[in-house]
């Protein structure tokens, strides 16, 4: 097959210009634009449903909405939040921009999501919160996690950046722990071009992050606390209530798309399961996945490197597939800096054989075997 533009690691689902154009029609007749218009309480109402939580707030992106959570309960500076170095460096940011300090838990090899049973070893009397990270949307052992929350009195403040849409036992992934992010950046399953929100169900956060996404200011006139401004435009708002449309159609062709790179990848590996290269599960019944990213571990059996295979698809075939996350988050400068290397040794494993394959609705079944014949001949 002969490719005429790179095969990136993902692209932005661009919704219909005509759908965009019906919800952006109005703001040439109001000439409200920004401020917790009627798009964005429109978008906030939709999500809702579509993620059956009991409330959620929208944010300018995912970062601030993450920061947000954190930063409204005023946790003493110091107090210790758990989570994974196995993440973007946004989720370790917003604790240690919050003058906390992350202490990093390992994750499990079968899903790289935090391991629950190493939890309770890392709780100091500084422990403030748990921070698990739904990597790749696919779900962390909620149950243990609160379980062990509750025991010890913690906040569970979940990063659901990747987990727009992900459903365990049949519940939205937000309707657990105390508070739950999302990221709705381009990139992500379902986007408003920059974006984020803050599920919950404890009905006095509603006003808390509100005011903290509006510079502290509650009722216009008195600042309640000194904050920012993370508030999302009705541009934004637009192109979200547009996208919103076809997210389930969305997710479907993605489940096509894995399931393809599953089955080639499985003859790659010949009858021996993960000899070659690791797949990750995603036939757990009591998962709605959202098929947001595509990883899998490169094994020694495959005869090339993980960073050689992505360097050669990358410079022979044009195909961009990236190393999300490597490096962790220990590891990068700041933090190795401040707080030294963590004692993670699965995550770091997994760090260095992780390779996320290209993974968007654009992509088509002939480009899928088009990678996956490509990592064959390359491992040749
Ligand atoms: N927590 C976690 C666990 C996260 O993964 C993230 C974000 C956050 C928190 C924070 O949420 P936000 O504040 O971002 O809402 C990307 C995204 O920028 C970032 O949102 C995402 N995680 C992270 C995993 O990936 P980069 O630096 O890898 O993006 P970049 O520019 O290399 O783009 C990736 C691919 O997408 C490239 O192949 C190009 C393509 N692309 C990208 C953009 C922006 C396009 O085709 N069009 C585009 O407009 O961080």
């Amino acid at each position: 097959m002969k490719i005429n533009k790179p095969i990136l690691v993902t692209h932005p689902y661009m919704p219909p210009k005509e759908t965009v154009m019906k919800y952006l029609d109005s703001l040439w007749e109001t000439r409200w634009l920004t401020n917790n218009g009627p798009l964005v309480q429109e978008l906030e109402k939709k999500l809702k449903d579509k993620l059956s939580v009991d409330d959620i707030v929208v944010f300018a992106n995912g970062h601030l909405a993450l920061d947000s959570a954190f930063r409204i309960y005023g946790f003493k500076e110091g107090s210790e939040v758990i989570t994974t170095p196995y993440t973007f460096v946004s989720t370790v940011n917003a604790i240690e921009m919050n003058g906390l300090k992350p202490v990093f838990c390992d994750i499990k090899e079968s899903d790289c999501t935090i391991d629950e049973n190493m939890i309770e070893a890392l709780i100091t009397d500084k422990t403030v919160a748990i921070c698990p990270v739904h990597v790749y949307g696919f779900p962390c052992n909620t149950e243990k996690i609160e379980e062990i929350a509750k025991r010890h009195n913690l906040k569970v403040i979940y990063d659901s950046a990747h987990a727009f849409g992900v459903r365990l036992n049949g519940q939205g992934i937000a309707s657990f722990g105390d508070m739950s992010m999302f990221s709705m950046h381009a990139t992500k399953v379902f986007h408003t071009v920059e974006g984020g929100a803050v599920a919950f169900s404890q009905k006095d956060l509603r006003d808390k992050l509100k005011t903290q996404k509006n510079f502290g200011l509650k009722d216009k006139e008195d600042a309640q606390v000194a904050a920012f401004n993370a508030k999302m435009s009705e541009m934004h708002a637009a192109v979200g209530l547009a996208n919103l449309e076809s997210f389930d159609k969305q997710v479907n062709k993605r489940k096509e798309l894995v399931n393809r790179y599953i089955e080639n990848i499985e003859k790659i590996n010949g009858g021996c399961k993960n000899s070659k290269i690791t797949l990750f599960d995603f036939n757990r019944e009591n998962v709605e996945y959202n098929y947001a990213y595509f990883p899998v571990l490169i094994n020694d059996g495959l005869g090339v490197s993980r960073d050689v295979l992505a360097e050669r698809l990358w410079s022979e075939k044009k195909i961009n597939a990236r190393k999300y996350f490597s490096p962790l988050i220990s590891d990068m400068t700041f933090y190795k800096k401040k707080y030294g290397e963590s004692n993670t040794p699965i995550a770091k494993d997994i760090s260095e054989r992780v390779l996320t394959l290209p993974m968007f609705y654009e992509l088509t079944l002939e480009e899928v075997d088009y990678i996956t014949e490509s990592i064959k001949e390359i491992s040749r």
